[in-house]
């Protein structure tokens, strides 16, 4: 009778996935970071974003936002209660704000 042996098996799981994990290109290691907006304010910005990471937007207010770049580098426009995504396509410090609502701003840093 044939059994596998779930603690070495375990093992080379493992090591095939670390394997794999370093012989990706930089795009395929891209993190998901999440950024709130709620009571007319965005939520704080993330630590370590890097270019190719993608940011999840949650709108938990009862009013309509976006996250819009000011070099336009990103924009998402979100309803009440929605969430959507953008990925970072440059470095650098970037101001954001909500285009309807001009005093919420933020500033995101993504490092190459
Ligand atoms: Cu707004």
């Amino acid at each position: 009778m044939k059994t596998d042996h779930p603690t070495r098996r375990a093992v080379l799981l493992t090591v095939a996935a670390s394997a794999a994990a370093a012989a990706l290109p930089a795009a395929a290691r891209a993190r998901t970071h999440t950024i709130v907006m709620e009571k007319m304010r965005f939520g704080p910005s993330p630590a370590g974003v890097r270019v190719g990471d993608t940011i999840v937007w949650i709108n938990r207010d009862l009013f309509r936002h976006t996250a819009t770049a000011r070099d336009r580098s990103f924009d998402i426009d979100l309803a009440p209660g929605a969430s959507g995504r953008t990925v970072m396509r440059r470095a650098g410090s970037l101001p954001y704000i909500c285009r309807f609502h001009p005093g919420m701003t933020g500033r995101l840093t993504v490092s190459a």
